[in-house]
């Protein structure tokens, strides 16, 4: 009996000091199994039990459980040790270098059209004019009826202008100015606006593309003249393309302007001495303009015996390709990065 005592100590001090060379997880398991296990050495020694009296059976029974709970909690405090240290590696393999360059996220820029009207927006704001925008999908009545432009107008052909649907009068827009016409009919002067956006034509080359932008605006007051046409026009060119620029004013013609006049600029590329841009005239048109037309303020229910108006209209990727010297007007709506990435 104090034989299987004293091996039953022994056997716990052996497991106990086999367990202090254990290194990794899987040798502590194999040794709890060895001495803990089922058919452990431990266990062995139990089956001896039947053989001994009633109080050596209790006195034994202690010494199992007591060597049984010191292997076990051997076995438990290197588990814990292990799963401990193996977190501390884990976290030490994953630890942040703060000295790494960042991954950096490709910036977007504005389309060099968005970056003109902008401009052109900005220029008009500090002389007091607001922005107005209207529908795409408009009717005959607003494009061309309260603009003056006569029912044989080769503008109103299929040919020249989408139709939403044949013999119908809804249209996409040819220019903004039924937005003006809009804000005209919903409001009295004084009016100072402009209208920016994208219009469609029928039309398809190197230097016209069937959906292009505009900015058009217009003023009218109790007498606005032809002169506060001119210095607005002036200043605004001025600020597109440099002071030194010089400008001119052509006589023209428009259905809803009397008088009307084209816009000229010194050419932005020879600078006036002659090139293949402005066609050896050293020249470039860059706006349409005038007083507005007695008809348009009558269609709006305004009396153009007591007021007056001019407005004007520019296109948008004209400007952007005599600013920026690009030649084919078609790679504005590509939108090839390679082309956007270098006008940002
Ligand atoms: C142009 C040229 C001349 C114009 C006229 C109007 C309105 F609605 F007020 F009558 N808006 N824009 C106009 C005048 C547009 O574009 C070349």
């Amino acid at each position: 009996m104090s034989n299987m005592i004293d091996e039953l100590k022994s056997l716990s001090k052996e497991a106990v000091e086999l367990l202090k060379s254990a290194k990794i997880k899987d040798t502590v398991l194999d040794i709890k199994n060895k001495y803990l296990g089922r058919k452990g050495k431990i266990a062995s020694l139990t089956k001896k039990l039947g053989t001994l009296s009633h109080e050596e059976k209790r006195k034994a029974g202690e010494a199992i459980n007591s060597a049984k709970e010191l292997v076990d909690s051997a076995v438990r405090e290197l588990l814990h040790s292990f799963s401990k240290s193996e977190k501390a590696e884990q976290l030490a393999g994953e630890t942040l270098d703060v000295t790494l360059p960042g991954r950096l996220t490709p910036l977007g820029g504005l389309h060099p059209v968005t970056q003109v009207t902008q401009e052109v927006e900005d220029f008009f704001l500090k002389v007091g004019f607001e922005v107005a925008e209207g529908p795409e999908v408009e009717l005959d009545h607003y494009n061309f009826e309260s603009l003056n432009i006569p029912k044989d107008h080769p503008a109103r052909d299929m040919q020249d202008t989408f139709y939403v649907g044949e013999g119908t009068d809804v249209l996409l827009r040819t220019h903004t100015s039924p937005v003006q016409i809009r804000v005209m009919e919903g409001r009295k002067p004084p009016l100072r606006v402009i209208a920016p956006g994208a219009v469609y034509r029928r039309d398809s080359d190197i230097t016209h593309t069937p959906m292009f932008h505009e900015i058009e605006g217009f003023m009218v007051d109790d007498s606005v003249s032809f002169g506060e046409l001119k210095g607005i026009l002036t200043a605004f060119l001025h600020h597109i393309f440099g002071e030194k620029k010089s400008i001119r004013f052509r006589p023209s013609f428009f259905p809803f302007t009397e008088p009307s006049a084209e816009v000229d600029i010194e050419c932005v590329i020879c600078s006036g001495s002659g090139c293949r841009v402005c066609k050896s005239t050293g020249w470039l048109e860059i706006l349409g303009c005038g007083m507005i037309h007695p008809e348009v303020f009558r269609s709006v229910g305004y009396d153009s015996e007591n007021l007056s108006g001019f407005a004007f209209g520019l296109g948008i990727e004209r400007i952007a390709m005599l600013k920026y010297g690009i030649d084919d007007l078609r790679i504005f709506f590509e939108n090839d990065v390679r082309f956007l990435n270098q006008l940002r």
